[in-house]
């Protein structure tokens, strides 16, 4: 498989998951915006036999290139930004929970998700949106992760697939700054993530990022119980140029830990 097969695969996985991303992109080119991607992001569980090493092989395998580690305290996170073979192709973000620091009863629910996968299952790029690799977890058990972190929730509901993709700001003509581009996004009826401001980051740290707030699916639960929970989001990123004259190729540690609340279901 080659990266531009790579990404079709997320793309549909993504679009059937958000179908708010189909609007919004689709919106961007009636106006004459040739949409390109920035980035895009997947979530995992620091346990074997998915982590964050584990998923890591299938973008390499594509012709990625590792870049730098980020780490999120709180949120008790490690995460991994990668450089594209190809300029127009999106970087990637790679994120797991640090499984380990959670109370033994959340790590114990995980921790019975992660014992159901076959790690051959792990080895083929298809794990990259393959959405849950266990059966559906109970609803309260959704519940206690949530109410300790919602990126748990999250992985544990939806699975490992693109948690979004983003809009490369730098691309479009005539919506060049990240209010702007939000302010369209809402003209089509759609919630942007206020947390930490609307737009995340400043023209200094040379990243300045908005979103969506994630749709909402209804998801079936142990027992067959559906409930509606957040899937995904969409992004939109702007970079300015290093001293060198490229345009910063890495993400902003302190604007991402407030994107990741994109995904919130308690807002
Ligand atoms: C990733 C959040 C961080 C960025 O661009 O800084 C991020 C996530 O929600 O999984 O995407
Ligand atoms: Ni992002």
């Amino acid at each position: 498989m080659n990266a531009n097969e790579f990404f079709d695969h997320l793309w549909s996985d993504y679009v059937a998951m958000t179908p708010q991303a189909g609007r919004i992109k689709s919106a961007f080119e009636d106006r004459g915006e040739r949409v390109v991607n920035d980035h895009v992001a997947f979530r995992t569980l620091a346990l074997e036999p998915i982590g964050l090493k584990a998923l890591e092989p299938h973008l390499l395998a594509v012709g990625y290139t590792p870049y730098e580690p980020y780490d999120f305290k709180d949120k008790k996170l490690s995460a991994y930004g990668y450089l594209p073979p190809e300029p127009e192709l999106p970087r990637v973000f790679l994120s797991e929970l640090r499984v380990n620091e959670l109370s033994p009863a959340a790590a114990k629910i995980l921790e019975g998700l992660a014992a159901q996968v076959d790690p051959a299952r792990v080895a083929d790029p298809s794990v990259l949106w393959a959405g849950p690799l266990w059966e559906p977890v109970s609803w309260e058990d959704y519940q206690t992760l949530q109410a300790e972190s919602e990126y748990a929730a999250w992985v544990a509901s939806i699975g490992i697939r693109p948690n979004h993709f983003t809009i490369g700001i730098n691309y479009l003509e005539k919506t060049t700054s990240v209010e702007e581009v939000l302010q369209v996004v809402e003209g089509l009826g759609y919630q942007v993530n206020d947390s930490g401001g609307r737009v995340k980051g400043t023209p200094a740290v040379l990243l300045e990022q908005g979103s969506t707030l994630a749709d909402r699916m209804p998801i079936e639960f142990a027992g067959g119980d559906t409930h509606e929970v957040p899937t995904c989001y969409y992004e939109f990123a702007k970079r300015y140029p290093t001293e060198s004259g490229e345009l910063y190729p890495g993400f902003v540690a302190a604007s991402a830990d407030k994107i990741f609340e994109s995904t919130d279901a308690k807002r």
